[in-house]
């Protein structure tokens, strides 16, 4: 089991319960490769009955069947969902608009009132290096936020404000202290949720080469030079293999690296580590 609750994410957390009463609008962003892992309940919890925008991050990399699944799943439970992909510049766009459409009521209310212009407050929120910061740059158009492509960059929270009378709040990433269980654990580790220092590399590695030659077994047989036979090795023999044809000898943990690193750059192919069907064979249970 993986633990990793640093002192910032506590404090996260507090302020998180502190500053609600100040936004609008709770932006819960999970990561479209693993939306349901991604979740952390807390949200809900803190958010309470405050307006939430579910945002499933990074769909570029995911599969979009299952982003589709995944935004018609959410919708049905009363969520406002949408996928984004950060890196196209409309992004911060059509994040606006969203926003304005959901708020529209309260936006009509305040200018019933007097105020010309309503400012609506907003809240970002999600596991570590889920795109937050990267999210919240997009909206307000210049790199006013650090990014960094491993979790844990955002140490503090930062109002940001864009020209479009929207003020932001950006918050470090946080998870729940303890992961329910190892298949959780492992998504997160693999999507880049989990710092890198504190898993074992080859259980990491070993569980992304089980879900790869299930799904993107094209993807992993061109990107590691691997031919049918070796596809019908055990996981282990086959991280075995990898490792030799990478030229790392017996480094099976610097192999593993490899592949983690391969994926999140979706090297093997977009990939999504959630269904909506686990889920729901989950519950029947
Ligand atoms: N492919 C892809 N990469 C993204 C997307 N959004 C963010 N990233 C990348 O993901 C990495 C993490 O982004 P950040 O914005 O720093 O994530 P964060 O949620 O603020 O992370 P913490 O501050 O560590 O909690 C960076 O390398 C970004 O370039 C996206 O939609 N698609
Ligand atoms: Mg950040």
């Amino acid at each position: 089991m993986i633990q990793w609750f640093p002192g910032h994410m506590a404090k996260a957390i507090r302020q998180f319960e502190e500053n609600i009463h100040l936004v609008d609008i709770v932006f819960e962003l999970v990561d479209a490769r693993c939306p349901y892992s991604s979740i952390n309940p807390e949200v809900a919890r803190i958010s309470q009955d405050k307006p939430r925008l579910m945002i499933l991050t990074k769909s570029d990399l995911a599969n979009p069947n299952i982003t589709n699944q995944w935004l018609s799943y959410f919708r049905a439970q009363g969520y406002a969902a949408i996928a984004i992909d950060s890196k196209k510049n409309t992004t911060g766009k059509y994040i606006t608009k969203v926003v304005k459409e959901l708020l529209a009521d309260k936006i009509d209310e305040a200018q019933k009132k007097g105020f010309d212009k309503k400012v609506i407050r907003a809240i970002c929120v999600g596991v570590p290096n889920v795109g937050k910061s990267t999210l919240l740059n997009q909206i307000v158009k210049r790199r006013a936020a650090q990014v960094g492509n491993r979790a844990g960059v955002t140490k503090g929270q930062q109002w940001l404000r864009s020209s479009d009378e929207l003020e932001l709040l950006d918050t470090p990433g946080i998870l729940w202290p303890k992961f329910q269980n190892d298949e959780i654990a492992n998504k997160l580790a693999l999507s880049g949720a989990i710092k890198d220092s504190i898993y074992h590399s080859d259980d990491v590695g070993l569980f992304a080469l089980h879900f790869f030659r299930e799904f993107n077994s094209d993807e992993l047989m061109n990107r590691y030079h691997l031919n049918e036979d070796d596809m019908e090795l055990s996981d282990v023999d086959l991280l075995l293999k990898i490792t030799e044809k990478l030229g790392m000898h017996d480094d099976y943990e610097r192999a593993s690296m490899r592949i983690i690193l391969d994926a999140r750059k979706g090297k093997i192919g977009r990939f999504t580590l959630d269904t909506v069907s686990d889920l729901n064979n989950e519950e029947v249970e």
